[in-house]
């Protein structure tokens, strides 16, 4: 069975229009256009079907895997990868896992399949990570792959397959190296003596592996996928010098930014100034909004592991992975969804079950997440998330997800959606996976009738064609039934240094006394109490902070001490009268903040006064 979501994605011949090289240095297209411009030029060339692919595959394996996050009987819990590190061992006492590494159940074809199936466009498999295996055949050292029970590169066979199945072949490669001898910093607990290290030494021999990596030898590459970047030994030259090193070997490379030290946290974007790398890599997490005019991916694993755990059974659902891949989409980015197979050479059961679940959301809806766009509108809605999509003569197809479906009444066959605010005229409106039914207008404007019962429980998609580019009306907040009006951390805008943070569903990392945080909303005139849910230690956090409405001030709140960042209390602020106007605004902002953050606040509610 063909699937039409998995055509081939084309990606520009390595070689064709970066090797012709003027005076400068640089091609002869460079120089009419101006550096500048082309390297822009070079750069969405270099993306375009990184940008259209927006779904991988993550693979973590390596000797690691053996042990699956235990050693000597104890559990450690998140290391399956990071087990040298969470274990304390030395490299001597970890070096015997090499002997007993013979994943005789390998098979490449089957990986790829199973990527393929779940909709995935490129692979990113680790070539190396912390511990310096490679997991490839390298002349340069005896710790690879071939030096192990098993013998087959491991690297190599993954690339063939890829190639035969037009999925796209991308290594990981850990600049932080535990066991090579060269390497500075070691380990607190690693015995070898220093005297001999030399980082030179250490990065010459990555930059020769790098060179057998990107000899041919695997095809041309998608994405050199660079980590461990972190140490003090890595500096914004040495990034620099690697990236040229990587891009002289294979010019259209994607190397994301983990080459250089531009990466600020785990939010994984680079901050102010010029870095190297092409696009940022926020780890574990989904920014809180779409990033105009930066290229991202988040990684983040199934369970709570990047490599095989025995003791790992906290698995995400399927739902929620196809929500993260739809609210990743929805604001420009990409998913990278890992694995970690175990010792035998098997991707984990629970992982290919969610990884077929993705598959068949993805065979009906797959449309609206490759080659998507980030959605127009300032935030998203309530119901779910929007991608969107140029289609011939200046229309736009945007796709609506629907997470949500809304309530049909008792009996009714059909229910009223409506559409999110905007004023272009629209036609070819679709159920994707539901060719049978019509979608017709509803009886009030803006609104269209769908069937009662929803095409999927995950994400129903809805695509819509609109006349031209999309004139959107910002979205805000409408009071909930019993009037009040909610105002979430998750929808809130935010400017300065502070973000939304998943973990309490919060906005938080407030360190910023300048940061503001704002929602437009709707409301009927009328007075109402202002209730804010805040956390803060005593140690870390407090202060004071203002809330404005429509830009004048009407309360001041001290924030109380709470006992932890995710304990939240609710702090009444007065009372404030609206008048009918909307939308209105509500802006909180610091006055005083004397520690290191101001505070985590999780909501805002305007309650009617009685
Ligand atoms: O390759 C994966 C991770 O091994 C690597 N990047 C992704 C793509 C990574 N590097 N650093 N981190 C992840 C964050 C480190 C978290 C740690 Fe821990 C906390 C290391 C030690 C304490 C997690 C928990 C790992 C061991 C215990």
């Amino acid at each position: 069975m063909s699937r039409s979501v998995l055509g081939p994605v084309v990606r520009p011949l390595a070689a064709c229009f970066l090797l012709a090289s003027g005076s400068l240095g640089l091609p002869a297209q460079a120089q009419e256009m101006g550096s500048r411009e082309w390297a822009q030029a070079t750069r969405d060339e270099r993306l375009g079907w990184f940008r259209d692919a927006r779904f991988g595959m993550f693979i973590h394996w390596g000797l690691y895997a053996v042990p699956g996050g235990v050693w000597n009987g104890t559990n450690h819990a998140g290391a399956g990868e990071w087990l040298m590190h969470s274990a304390k061992i030395t490299p001597a006492d970890y070096a015997p896992l090499q002997a007993q590494f013979n994943p005789v159940e390998f098979n490449a074809d089957e990986w790829v399949r199973i990527a393929k199936a779940a909709g995935q466009k490129y692979i990113v498999i680790t070539s190396k990570h912390h511990d310096g295996f490679a997991l490839f055949d390298s002349a340069l050292t005896e710790w690879d792959v071939m030096g192990t029970p098993f013998k087959r590169d491991i690297i190599k066979e993954l690339a063939d397959a890829c190639e035969r199945e037009g999925v796209v072949f991308c290594v990981y490669h850990s600049i932080m190296d535990w066991t090579h001898p060269d390497y500075l910093p070691r380990r607190g607990w690693d015995n070898r003596p220093t005297g001999t290290a030399d980082f030179d030494r250490y990065r010459e021999f990555m930059k020769g592996q790098l060179s057998e990596l990107l000899s041919g030898r695997y095809g041309d590459m998608g994405i050199l996928w660079f980590d461990g970047e972190w140490e003090d030994t890595w500096n914004h030259d040495l990034g620099l010098d690697l990236a040229r090193h990587v891009r002289t070997l294979q010019p259209s490379i994607i190397i994301n930014n983990r080459v250089d030290k531009g990466r600020r946290g785990m939010e994984g974007l680079d901050g102010e100034g010029e870095w190297e790398g092409d696009y940022g890599t926020p780890e574990q997490e989904i920014p809180a909004s779409g990033l105009p005019g930066v290229d991202w991916e988040t990684c983040m694993t199934m369970n709570g592991s990047w490599g095989f755990h025995q003791n790992d059974h906290h698995w995400k659902s399927a739902e929620s992975l196809v929500r993260n891949l739809v609210d990743i989409a929805s604001k420009g980015g990409n998913f990278l969804l890992n694995v970690g197979p175990q010792p035998d050479g098997r991707i984990p059961q629970a992982s290919i079950d969610r990884l077929t679940a993705m598959g068949d959301w993805m065979e009906t809806n797959g449309e609206s997440i490759y080659g998507t766009a980030a959605s127009p509108f300032n935030r998203a809605p309530s119901w779910g998330r929007v991608t969107q999509k140029p289609l011939p003569e200046g229309k736009t197809r945007l796709y609506l997800h629907i997470f949500d479906w809304p309530t049909a009444s008792a009996g009714a066959t059909m229910v009223e959606f409506t559409l999110p605010p905007f004023k272009n005229a629209w036609s070819n409106a679709r159920l994707l996976g539901n060719t049978g039914f019509r979608v017709m207008p509803g009886a009030e404007a803006g609104t269209v009738l769908l069937p009662a019962e929803a095409p999927s429980a995950v994400a129903s998609v809805l695509a819509i064609d609109l006349e031209g580019a999309p004139e959107v009306v910002a979205l805000f907040t409408a009071p909930a039934a019993d009037g009040s009006v909610n105002l979430a951390a998750r929808d809130a805008s935010l400017a300065g240094q502070l973000r939304y943070e998943d973990r309490f569903d919060n906005i938080g990392y407030w360190t910023d006394s300048m940061g503001r945080v704002w929602w437009e909303f709707a409301a009927p005139a009328g007075t109402y109490e202002i209730h804010c849910m805040v956390a803060a230690t005593a140690a870390e956090g407090g202060g004071r902070f203002a809330i404005e409405l429509d830009g004048s001030t009407v309360a001041q709140v001290d924030i109380p001490a709470t006992n932890g960042w995710g304990d939240f209390t609710n702090v009444k602020a007065g009372t404030v009268h609206m008048e009918n106007q909307d939308p209105h605004t509500i802006t909180i902002r610091a006055v005083d903040k004397p520690r290191m953050a101001l505070m985590n606040l999780r909501e805002v509610r305007l309650v009617p006064a009685k």
